[in-house]
């Protein structure tokens, strides 16, 4: 039987309680390449984004900003798809769970699962904050109050509806062990199995506390849970309850592609709703690291965000996708920061592909008047460089098969670096020098063209501009839009007789220092789109605001080793737990403290002070201390309270 070649692939759908940040982008480029990469090999693809739009926490960013939610988020999600538009996502819809083809499907299922028994109505217990309108349950409370704001909770009874999870686990269970690849990586395949196995509470469907959601059709006191509201939207987006055919045609999902942080709604939660549906379950859930800054996973409620669309600015969009699918290794966290972006263009980009394209094109035109020539005799370095290309174009495919978008890239450049290693090992400016030389240099450089055609096809899921750009140069790809994968599996393909043609530089080198940073950007940009709240706020310059104070991320430290600094009497190096982290912290309190008083004590730590380099050693925080004349005292702490915990 035919294989049927249709891809259905998904991003989450954001809140749009913020303008998004590049940990969103990383997901939407990375599903993007995917989507792309499966066009190439033919495949009917649908790519499907969108937002999430209801809930009290949107509910209320729209109230602090004194408007209507629908206004609010209208705002917000225009905003997001101007943005995948400058990032050239190339989805095939854009849903938000606002549009009537989402809330009538959310609605028929929440009235069939409680037809059919999975819901019920019941009372819902829970430690209530009313500032911050959450409910707590006792576990998570700190010293009987608000984890979030420290103050006064009180126990609430509401009315909900709650789903039964917990007849489902067995045959989701069932359904992990015998289909390994449906979560990825593994880890979080393992955290997964381990959760269900400690037992499925009845999951609270409903919520009367706040308006902004879909009723639930047969109690509109109640609004549908916000998880199970945006779930829904990969079976509203393709026609669910509505048009049978084009949803038979999509459904199941190949990949819901997130981060690992809401693992957990998609692998337990989704399959269990439709495994209540009789739908199929989803092929693949596959969960990425997270992109952080120094102090933390970027996230919009800390505010430690950076915006895409002004690196794209800066960049150019094939430049920070490039980035950005290079930059987590599978299932792995992994740090921002603009120097390495701009190291990694310079490296890889301007230095190796832009290189390899300008010098071979440079002698084309001198060698051969712009036609690349027909190859001749192949030698062994030539074999090996064609070996090399077959591998990579497998290894490359392989990898992106598995989603594992920088182990893509990584291959993709071997190629681009062998290539770059042909032409010191043939020396063609010697073989120009000798006319009897002239074929072998024809074969080197017909080698030379096949490498960069082969290296842009298969970069190009990654970089979609890189085709064209490098087609004017190197006029090998014909009909760009017509390039498949394949063809990237094949060497000799290149036209003899095609011409190349200098243009700029497919990567122009970047000077950092004659930047200014992505943080100053945004921070002026941040002034100049809030004028009238600078001034309302008035000269105050005294006092700094909780907010200014919020930005601190003060943790408790126990200190697991401690020792003196060689060579420097002030300084101690203190290895510190902080929750499930490590940190090494160079603190210059040698004079005061000797390093076997402070082992095993807990102290204060500002977590989010940029790491920097004393003495050679990178420290990472400042620990707190008092100090009056001569004296100097730690702040430690006598209560056994967690290390990680948080100070305010
Ligand atoms: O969770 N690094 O929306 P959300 C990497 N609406 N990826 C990141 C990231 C980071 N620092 N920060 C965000 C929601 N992401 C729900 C989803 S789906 C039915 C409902 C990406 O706006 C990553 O994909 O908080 C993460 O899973 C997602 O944005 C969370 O987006």
């Amino acid at each position: 039987m035919q294989e049927k070649k249709v891809f259905y692939i998904t991003t989450p759908i954001y809140y749009p309680s913020d303008n998004l940040h590049i940990g969103h982008a990383y997901t939407t480029v990375a599903a993007d390449c995917i989507a792309r990469f499966k066009r190439m090999q033919g495949y009917e693809v649908y790519y499907l984004t969108g937002t999430d739009e209801h809930g009290q926490k949107i509910e209320k960013t729209a109230r602090e900003k004194g408007m209507d939610a629908s206004d609010y988020v209208d705002g917000i999600v225009k905003g997001i798809r101007e943005l995948w538009e400058t990032m050239l996502i190339s989805n095939n819809d854009f849903i938000r769970t606002t549009e009537p083809r989402h809330k009538e499907v959310v609605q028929k299922v929440f009235q069939r699962l409680f037809e059919q028994g999975d819901i019920f109505l019941s009372q819902y217990e829970g430690w209530y904050c009313t500032p911050c309108e959450t409910f707590f349950t006792q576990r998570q409370l700190i010293d009987g109050k608000c984890p979030d704001c420290a103050r006064e909770v009180e126990l609430l009874k509401e009315e909900s509806y709650f789903f039964n999870m917990a007849k489902y686990a067995p045959r989701l269970l069932e359904h992990i062990a015998q289909n390994p690849d449906f979560i990825q990586p593994e880890s979080r395949r393992n955290e997964i199995i381990n959760f269900i196995k400690s037992g499925l509470d009845d999951l609270c469907v409903s919520r009367t506390t706040f308006n902004w959601g879909i009723k639930v059709p047969f109690n509109e006191k109640h609004v549908v849970y916000v998880w199970v509201d945006a779930l829904l939207n990969y079976l509203s987006a393709i026609g669910y309850l509505a048009d049978e055919e084009k949803f038979n045609h999509y459904w199941p999902a190949n990949v819901h592609l997130m981060a690992k942080d809401i693992v957990r709604f998609h692998a337990i939660i989704w399959p269990i709703l439709l495994m209540a549906l009789d739908l199929p379950l989803p092929q693949k859930v596959c969960a990425h690291g997270w992109i952080m800054l120094e102090g933390g996973k970027m996230s919009k409620s800390k505010g430690n965000v950076v915006d895409p669309g002004i690196l794209v600015g800066r960049y150019g969009v094939d430049a920070v996708r490039y980035y950005l699918v290079k930059e987590l290794t599978f299932g792995q966290d992994g740090y921002y920061s603009e120097e390495m972006l701009v190291s990694r263009i310079n490296s890889d980009l301007a230095n190796d592909l832009g290189n390899l394209l300008s010098r071979t094109v440079a002698m084309i035109t001198r060698y051969f008047e712009g036609a690349i020539p027909a190859p001749g005799v192949l030698e062994s370095v030539d074999n090996d460089l064609m070996k090399t290309a077959q591998l990579v174009y497998r290894d490359a495919s392989e990898k992106l098969e598995k989603l594992d978008f920088a182990g893509y890239i990584i291959s993709s450049l071997k190629l681009v670096s062998r290539a770059n290693k042909y032409i010191d090992e043939t020396e063609p400016w010697l073989l120009a020098k000798d006319e009897n030389k002239k074929e072998r240099l024809a074969t080197v450089m017909y080698n030379l063209a096949e490498s960069i055609r082969i290296a842009i096809i298969l970069l190009s899921p990654a970089m979609p501009t890189i085709l064209e750009r490098a087609n004017r140069q190197i006029g090998v790809f014909g009909d760009i839009s017509r390039v498949t994968w394949d063809e990237a599996g094949q060497w000799g393909l290149c036209p003899a007789g095609s011409k190349v043609k200098k243009e700029a530089a497919l990567f122009p080198r970047i000077d950092l220092k004659t930047l200014e940073t992505t943080e100053n950007v945004q921070q002026d940009k941040k002034e100049a789109v809030k004028p009238e709240l600078k001034a309302s706020e008035g000269p105050d310059e005294k006092y700094i605001s909780i907010d200014d104070f919020a930005r601190m991320d003060l943790r408790i430290a126990e200190v697991i080793a401690c020792e003196k600094m060689e060579k420097a009497d002030k300084l101690l190096i203190l290895r510190l737990k902080v929750g499930a982290e490590e940190r090494t912290v160079v603190s210059g309190i040698a004079k005061h403290y000797s390093p076997q008083e402070l082992i095993g004590k807990k102290l204060v730590l500002l977590a989010n002070l940029k790491p920097t380099k004393l003495r050679g050693v990178m420290s990472q925080g400042m620990i707190l201390a008092a100090s009056g004349g001569e004296e100097l005292e730690v702040l430690m702490l006598d209560k056994d309270i967690p290390s990680g915990s948080q100070v305010r």
